[in-house]
């Protein structure tokens, strides 16, 4: 008390706040007056940030902990009363007539779309130092994630607005959820690259912070153990975005703006942009106000699975189940093997890659009852069976798919499920953790992404008539891949399928060995046969190239890379390969 004169008037409300709900002893221990007056105020000043970034305040952050708390002390079960089944959602095979209609509708529809990429994860899975987003999505072009995320962004934009002849909004707007760990290397990196052909007015940073750590069941506050006059604090995850597009009144402004979607998207995806339109043009066709986007999931596969439940008093709700919860819902709900591979050789729950289309209208309704809040967990890991004491610290956690628990049975919620092979390709795991990944799933590493986008591009050129050679089997980093030829293109070259069509013409071939980087956007590939390496360069954009012919060179080869070797620069050695450029024909 002899301390409170040191305080603003809202430093001492939030003082008494504090002690209301428990927290004396974050100052119990200050010495009399004079005695380190500035770090009490910098406490003050922490708890005042803690309060006004969270929806509700920090009284509202510590009641919630306290009940979930309470919960998983008595074991209770998020899912209790909910009986779990297999949704139906919308289905899309690459390239036939019903994914052609959907991608079409899809571009027409971008131009109305705002792009949310949640970019404040460090990865630690991955193991890797850097920001996620600067790592190469593959090492033929160097590209790096977000570079590859606004190229498609502009390609999107470039053709959505021409179709649109001058109606309606004619840039797309990408705003960035950063935190503490990526936000300054995020900037830079935009800033450096002169943020890759976009206009730095369309591109909005929405930073997260970080959110109290809790020491016990009774939410007691978590000090720093290095410093007493300063809050312990942890990422709060992803689902913060909501908030955060709300309160900054970012939300708001695009739709104003006459903007109609909102597409949620993560750090590494090198392939969900070949997904994005005919997923858009879902939702614009079914009026989805929630729209997810799913692949085959293998069972019990590290992504979470969407699923239907049914409440015992009637409600309904499509949703994410996280993977680790799944299996233990499905195995108390009737299926007594939990979560298997059904006869298709997959789980009948489609796997949530986390990628998400908002109307914005109802999005935006919503929001303004919930302030941005959503369904929040906690998971801390107890020392010993009675549950009284945590080993360490713990917070509560959001996850931005959870946005739909919330909604009333009227809102309207699906998904939409696409190979695998075209929309999926997260890199997420470190070279040890990848290799120990059962066979036949997925690794998730840099390694498989990379190769992902080759099996993607090439795959996607079969399609359109051109005779691609099968893979070779390949193991690096200690994951058998197949190495299909390293086919890649820009966005504003390949935005849709449709595109890819209309520039491939005549008796095509790529060798399995072959290397194929095409930048130039407005280039036709027409009787080409090649085996080596082929570079199409930018060429003014509006320039036809044309590239034909029996092209032969001794290309470029693939080295393996030992992760443990530390001379090798750390994107290179977390993918367990590199590229040595040999001899190639550059165009034009
Ligand atoms: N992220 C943030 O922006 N802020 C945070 O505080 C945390 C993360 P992870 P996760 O696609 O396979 C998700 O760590 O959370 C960003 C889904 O929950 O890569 O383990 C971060 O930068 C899961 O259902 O993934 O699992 C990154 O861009 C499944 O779909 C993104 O959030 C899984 O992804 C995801 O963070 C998946």
């Amino acid at each position: 008390l002899r301390n409170l004169s040191l305080l603003s008037p809202e430093q001492v409300e939030l003082a008494k706040m504090l002690l209301e709900m428990g927290q004396s002893h974050l100052f119990e221990h200050w010495p009399e007056p004079g005695v380190d007056d500035d770090k009490k105020r910098e406490l003050f000043n922490q708890v005042a940030r803690l309060n006004s970034s969270y929806p509700g305040g920090l009284a509202s952050y510590i009641k919630t902990a306290k009940e979930l708390l309470a919960d998983s002390k008595a074991g209770k079960n998020p899912y209790d009363g909910f009986t779990p089944s297999v949704p139906s959602g919308e289905s899309l095979t690459f390239g036939d007539d019903t994914f052609l209609q959907y991608e079409d509708a899809g571009v027409k529809e971008a131009r109305k779309a705002a792009f949310v990429l949640v970019a404040g994860g460090l990865g630690e899975r991955l193991g890797y130092n850097g920001i996620k987003v600067a790592l190469p999505l593959e090492t033929t072009t160097g590209t790096c994630f977000l570079q590859h995320y606004i190229d498609s962004i502009l390609a999107l934009q470039e053709t959505s607005c021409r179709l649109a002849q001058g109606d309606g909004p004619t840039e797309i707007p990408l705003a960035i959820m950063t935190s503490d760990d990526t936000h300054s290397r995020t900037v830079e990196l935009l800033e450096s690259n002169a943020y890759f052909g976009m206009k730095p007015t369309q591109v909005k940073f929405l930073k997260q912070e970080k959110v109290a750590c809790l020491d016990d069941n009774d939410a007691r506050v978590a000090l720093d153990p290095h410093n007493k006059y300063k809050i312990q604090t942890k990422p709060h995850g992803h689902g913060d975005v909501h908030s955060l597009l709300y309160s900054s009144g970012v939300l708001k402004e695009w739709q104003d703006a006459g903007r109609r979607w909102v597409v949620f998207f993560q750090d590494t995806n090198g392939l969900l942009f070949k997904a994005i339109p005919s997923a858009l043009g879902v939702s614009a066709t079914k009026g989805y106000h929630v729209n997810s986007l799913a692949v085959p999931r293998k069972a019990k596969e590290a992504i979470g699975g969407i699923t239907k439940l049914t409440h015992q008093d009637g409600r309904t709700m499509v949703i994410n189940v996280e993977y680790n919860q799944l299996d233990p819902l499905l195995r108390a709900s009737g299926y007594p093997d939990g979560d298997v591979n059904s006869e298709t050789g997959y789980s009948p729950f489609p796997g949530n890659i986390n990628q998400l289309i908002f109307e914005i209208g109802p999005y935006l309704e919503e929001l303004t009852k919930t302030g941005g809040a959503i369904k929040e967990f906690v998971n801390p890991k107890y020392k010993d069976s009675t549950k009284t004491a945590f080993k360490s610290s713990t917070r509560l956690e959001c996850m931005m798919q959870d946005y739909p628990k919330t909604l009333p049975p009227s809102a309207r919620v699906g998904f939409t499920v696409m190979d695998a092979w075209v929309a999926y390709a997260p890199v997420k795991n470190n070279p040890e953790d990848a290799a120990k990944v059962p066979k036949g799933n997925p690794y998730h590493s840099a390694t498989s992404g990379e190769m992902a986008i080759y099996k993607a591009n090439s795959l996607i050129l079969r399609k359109a008539g051109v005779k691609v050679d099968d893979p070779v089997l390949q193991v690096f980093n200690g994951q058998e891949v197949e190495v299909w030829p390293r086919i890649v293109w820009k966005p504003k070259w390949g935005l849709t399928y449709s595109d890819v069509k209309g520039k491939v013409h005549g008796n095509c071939s790529v060798t399995q060995r072959s290397t194929m980087v095409i930048e130039a956007p407005n280039c036709h590939i027409v009787d080409l046969s090649l085996d080596g390496a082929l570079i199409i360069n930018a060429a003014d954009g509006t320039e036809q190239v044309e590239v034909s012919g029996p092209l032969q060179n001794r290309g470029w080869t693939i080295e393996s890379v030992d992760y443990k070797d530390t001379s090798v620069p750390e994107e290179v050695r977390i993918r367990g390969f590199k590229i040595n450029k040999i001899e190639q024909l550059v165009k034009p």
